[in-house]
């Protein structure tokens, strides 16, 4: 953006943004007023004149990122989208976390235009900006690789504010790491240095040189001090922005001083004003301080509105530009603008699916290979597939090979690419699953990230934000059960499938076999949907059935697999490594005169989406002997199973040993499946 020079229209602006977040929180009577309040003339800076961004189109492509990673200071947000015009307007303001508004306690993506990402867990949105720009990059490789640095149509910004709180948290130490590492020069942080969080004063627990800490991990860093009144120096501040994107090989860190609160008499600078409202009096003394008439709420002059507004113009004016841009570069590329055309409408070449891997019956594989030889296979066809794991590639088999490694064109590492597809995260796994929703959010790619199942815990936090912002981001949890054997408990998954059954809008799918694993990677992509497969890293048979390769079947979520000779008496219910277990059970009953159905269950969300009929039809209600085989607690499965029913299951931490013996030893058996049976048949 550029032809904006401030004004004393833009110093009433401003005044109006810190008054209008006193006012914000005061009507509602609760929320965080004092960020707002001193953030006002940063943020308003950002849209005014920074961002690449155009109001009445704000899911351009060429558009900025803006991140707010303190997202308890929403309110900083929407006065900017209504200062913008994306839409907001006073009334949603006075509707500020109310039932049904557009203006909820923190920003949602999805639920507010201009609302980038959600926020609010402290730390993640910096980490998800750090995916933002990571894609922005890979994008540009995949679209527009030899347009000169800075100079392609898909080059754009990614801007943060964030907080204390965002830097204290490790994740953001992960991800800066990375992005240092990673040289991601399009990302730009302001960091709201105001030395205050909940409990006061943050010399309390933080007192480290969080710009050394920054330098160190590669970063572009500099510094703006407030000016005497305890305002930000909107001037000093613009031109250590200036002087950040006038380089492109580092991340950017601006350290910005500032009062929280500022200027309220009594609570500036105290960690009350962080998230109370200010109460009437204080208010009216804070008004009386700007200049503004204390019993004025809500209040912003007409020709302040028109002047904030025009931003628009000049977004629709540079949206322009950029269009013009797309269509030269789109006549002289009409391979990659065809590409394009098909990641925008976030639809696949017909017939992809054919490359998916057969894996004969008769013969084993592990469902963590069969997803490695699944994502190689998709690689050749989809091209917007791209993904790694935090230092597990070898293990969790999510190497796409010859995809080369996603490196900084500086890097001399062999296979290094700027834009690969295999990405090195390091053992950073919720910084991880963080920069995938970030990738996510740029709306075009399809990545997906690997780590042990029984380290989803070290990303559970962004795993949920996948979920909550309906991501099409996809988790490769491999070593999924005691099944991985010898390295013990530590690494043993046992409650973690019904932990992240647990969480809303995350589909949780745990193959049976090969074939079963290469048709719900193909599920997961159509659905794009939050989704997290998990994968054995023994060898499972190959189920000799033409349904795992049936996508109609497999996508129900749970299906029979293998009928029963009559009527069903009993119904096996299993995932993953235990179906083959169910089946092995299931033959011994039909041989005891038990009619003996097996029902594979990879998917308990798909399954849960279908129609009553459907469900009735795999277990009829009126067949209650019912034994579901997991090799993890039972918890869930008993509303599967019924109080008639019996689970399989391990309800303590398993141990160092072969799998095989450990499986003998908790009772995870076909003999233990067949006892369990014939007592409820009993
Ligand atoms: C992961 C996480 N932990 C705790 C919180 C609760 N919380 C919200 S704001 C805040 C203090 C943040 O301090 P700072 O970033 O300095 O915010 P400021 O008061 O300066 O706006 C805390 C602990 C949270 N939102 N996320
Ligand atoms: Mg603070």
């Amino acid at each position: 953006m550029s032809k904006f020079i401030w004004t004393d229209l833009d110093d009433q602006a401003v005044i109006a943004a810190r008054a209008l977040a006193m006012d914000s929180v005061q009507k509602v009577g609760n929320g965080h007023p004092g960020t707002a309040m001193s953030l006002a003339p940063m943020a308003y800076l950002l849209f005014q004149k920074w961002m690449r961004h155009d109001p009445a189109n704000p899911k351009w492509q060429g558009r900025d990122r803006f991140v707010l990673s303190n997202g308890h200071s929403s309110i900083t947000l929407y006065i900017q989208l209504f200062m913008s015009g994306y839409g907001l307007e006073l009334d949603d303001l006075k509707s500020f976390r109310t039932w049904n508004s557009k203006t909820p306690g923190h920003p949602e993506f999805g639920h507010t235009e201009g609302v980038e990402a959600t926020t609010g867990p402290l730390g993640t949105g910096l980490a998800t900006a750090v995916g933002m720009a990571m894609d922005a990059r890979y994008v540009r490789n995949l679209l527009d690789p030899k347009a000169p640095s800075g100079e392609s149509v898909f080059d754009h910004k990614v801007w943060v504010i964030a907080g204390d709180g965002c830097l204290q948290e490790g994740v953001t130490s992960e991800a800066s790491s990375l992005a240092g590492h990673q040289q991601l020069g399009n990302l730009v942080v302001l960091y709201d240095d105001n030395h205050i969080s909940i409990e006061g004063d943050t010399a309390v627990s933080f007192t480290e040189n969080v710009l050394e800490r920054y330098e160190s991990y590669g970063w572009n860093v500099s510094h703006v001090e407030m000016l005497e009144s305890g305002e930000i120096d909107v001037v000093s501040l613009d031109q250590a922005i200036a002087s950040a994107v006038s380089q492109s090989s580092k991340p950017t860190l601006i350290r910005v001083r500032n009062v929280i609160g500022w200027p309220a008499p009594n609570l500036r600078n105290t960690g009350k004003i962080h998230g109370s409202a200010l109460g009437n009096d204080e208010v009216a003394a804070t008004k009386e301080l700007l200049g503004l008439d204390p019993n004025q709420t809500f209040e912003i002059s007409p020709e302040v509105l028109t002047h904030t507004r025009q931003v628009s113009v000049r977004g629709r004016a540079s949206h322009d530009e950029w269009q013009a841009g797309l269509s030269k570069w789109a006549e002289s590329n009409p391979e990659s603008a065809k590409l394009l055309e098909r990641l925008t409408a976030r639809e696949f070449p017909a017939d992809w699916h054919q490359v998916l891997p057969r894996f004969e019956a008769g013969t084993s594989v592990a469902t963590r290979k069969a997803s490695g030889d699944t994502i190689n296979a998709i690689a050749q066809v989809l091209p917007e597939l791209w993904g790694g794991s935090a230092d597990l590639g070898e293990s969790n088999l999510t190497t796409i090979e010859h995809g080369g490694s996603f490196l900084p064109r500086s890097s001399t590492m062999s296979g290094a690419a700027e834009g690969g597809r295999i990405i090195h995260y390091g053992i950073r796994e919720f910084a991880m699953a963080c920069a995938m929703n970030g990738m996510a959010l740029g709306g075009l790619t399809r990545p997906f990230a690997g780590t042990f199942l029984v380290f989803s815990d070290f990303m559970r936090g962004a795993v949920r934000l996948s979920a909550l912002m309906d991501l099409p981001a996809t988790y490769v949890w491999t070593h999924d059960s005691i099944g991985l054997g010898e390295d013990g408990p530590t690494h043993q998954p046992v409650e973690h499938l019904w932990a992240l059954r647990a969480i809303p809008n995350l589909n949780v799918i745990r193959p049976a076999d090969g074939n079963e694993t290469a048709t719900a990677w193909r599920i997961v992509l159509e659905s794009g949907k939050p989704s997290g497969l998990c994968l054995s890293r023994q060898n499972l048979p190959i189920i000799d059935s033409p349904a795992t390769s049936d996508a109609s079947l497999v996508g129900r979520g749970a299906y029979v697999i293998s009928e029963s000779s009559k009527s069903p008496e009993v119904i096996l219910l299993a995932t993953g490594s235990e179906v083959s277990i169910a089946l092995s059970a299931q033959k011994t009953l039909e041989s005891s005169g038990v009619s003996t159905r097996v029902v594979s269950a990879p998917c308990l969300e798909w399954f849960d989406a279908q129609d009553p009929e459907y469900r009735e039809s795999v277990l009829p209600s009126d067949v209650t002997a019912r034994v579901s085989i997991e090799a993890g607690i039972a918890q869930g499965w008993w509303k599967y199973v019924g109080s008639a029913g019996r689970c399989i299951s391990l309800e303590h931490f398993g141990a160092s040993a072969g799998a095989e013996k450990l499986y003998t030893e908790f009772g995870i058996t076909a003999d233990a499946v067949v006892a369990a049976a014939q007592e409820i048949l009993n």
